[in-house]
């Protein structure tokens, strides 16, 4: 079974980029020995990089997958070390904000080290505070022995376990996290409710698999699309829901459903969002042109004769999805390989 998802994925991958029949035979060769003898098989450098970037072109819930070859990898394979451990996640925080100009990072760490973290940064959440999809997370911080008074926006630290040890967490060095506060030049009573973001997302807690091989610790980003923030994290009622508050900001009329206040507050609260964004210097995309991009990257992939595979619930936006290309079509939801995964391994 290893043995085929591992010739599958190294044809595919020699023949994509163009080497001889003589250096697939080689390289299948020496991968089935080492199958033979250890049960396993080690990807080179250059598989490392090209199946995480494929895994990014397989990833059906994402819109922004134009840019998919021009995900930089880090292979952290031979990091052992607690200090090595922690100084190459913060490096990847650092290096990917990149002063705002965002760069899409993957690092890949050995098995041996998990990562309890939903993302990297995250806000901790309490029953009367904060972002409610981290309460879990919160309570396990806490477990650990992280103290904290209780806010909004409290970051969680770094929760990891090297396989050697007990579960510990880390506290980022603050100067490494770049956060934005949402304002909007016409209603200064926005900035006023004290709402902020952080810069980057860094997805933590899935599984990449290239040719059968699982990495359950390799923490990516992208950047933001501004719905992300404006239209789910803010507004969704299980998480900060805060649509009436902004809606009163705007000074709209929040008395009856038929002043259309919601659907006002939302498209109003995007572009502060964004234009927060965009005015502090960091790297995010609208809705709209997030689109466009999808709609290029169908074109490249049909060029280059590859089918694409997405899933519509995600691909649409959240934000009047019917005005982009994405809504009108249908996708083919078939899970390609190398991909991104849901996590399978237990906790512990
Ligand atoms: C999901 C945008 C980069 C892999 C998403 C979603 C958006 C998005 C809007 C849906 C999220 C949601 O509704 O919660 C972007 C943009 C990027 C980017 C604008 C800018 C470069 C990346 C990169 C990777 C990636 C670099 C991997 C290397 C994924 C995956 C999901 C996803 C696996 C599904 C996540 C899940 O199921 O929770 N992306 N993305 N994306 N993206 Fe991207
Ligand atoms: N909606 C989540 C982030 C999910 C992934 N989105 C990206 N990924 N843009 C949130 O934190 O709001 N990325 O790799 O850029």
């Amino acid at each position: 079974m290893l043995l085929e998802k591992a010739a599958q994925f190294i044809r595919k991958m020699y023949e994509e980029t163009g080497q001889s029949m003589e250096r697939i035979n080689h390289r299948l060769k020496q991968v089935e020995n080492e199958i033979t003898i250890s049960g396993t098989y080690t990807h080179t450098k250059d598989e490392l990089v090209y199946g995480a970037r494929v895994a990014w072109r397989n990833s059906n819930r994402c819109i922004g997958r134009l840019f998919w070859d021009k995900l930089e990898v880090r292979d952290l394979r031979g990091v052992k070390t607690e200090n090595d451990f922690i100084d190459s996640i913060e490096d990847h925080i650092e290096y990917a904000t990149n002063g705002g100009r965002i760069k899409p990072l993957i690092s890949i760490f050995s098995n041996d080290i998990k990562i309890y973290n939903e993302q990297l940064l995250r806000y901790a959440g309490y029953e009367d505070m904060g972002d409610p999809k981290s309460i879990e997370a919160t309570s396990l911080a806490e477990k650990l022995g992280w103290i904290q008074e209780k806010g909004e926006f409290n970051i969680l630290p770094l929760m990891y376990r090297l396989h050697t040890q007990d579960m510990k967490y880390h506290e980022y060095r603050p100067e490494i996290i770049q956060e934005i506060n949402i304002q909007h030049e016409k209603y200064p009573a926005l900035e006023k409710l004290g709402l902020k973001w952080y810069a980057v997302p860094i997805i933590s807690n899935m599984d990449l698999e290239i040719g059968g091989i699982k990495y359950h610790t390799a923490p990516f980003n992208g950047w933001y699309m501004e719905t992300e923030i404006g239209v789910r994290n803010f507004t969704d009622e299980y998480r900060y829901n805060k649509l009436k508050e902004i809606a009163t900001a705007f000074k709209l009329d929040t008395s009856k459903t038929s002043t259309y206040w919601r659907d006002r507050a939302l498209v109003e609260f995007n572009y502060a969002v964004y234009h927060s964004f965009k005015n502090a210097g960091v790297s995010m995309v609208d809705h709209i042109t997030a689109s466009k991009q999808f709609k290029q990257f169908e074109e490249k992939e049909q060029k280059a004769g590859r089918e694409v595979t997405g899933k519509w619930s995600w691909l649409a936006p959240p934000l009047s999805p019917s005005l982009t290309y994405n809504y009108h079509k249908g996708f083919n939801n078939t899970i390609e390989s190398p991909s991104l995964l849901y996590r399978t391994i237990e906790k512990g």
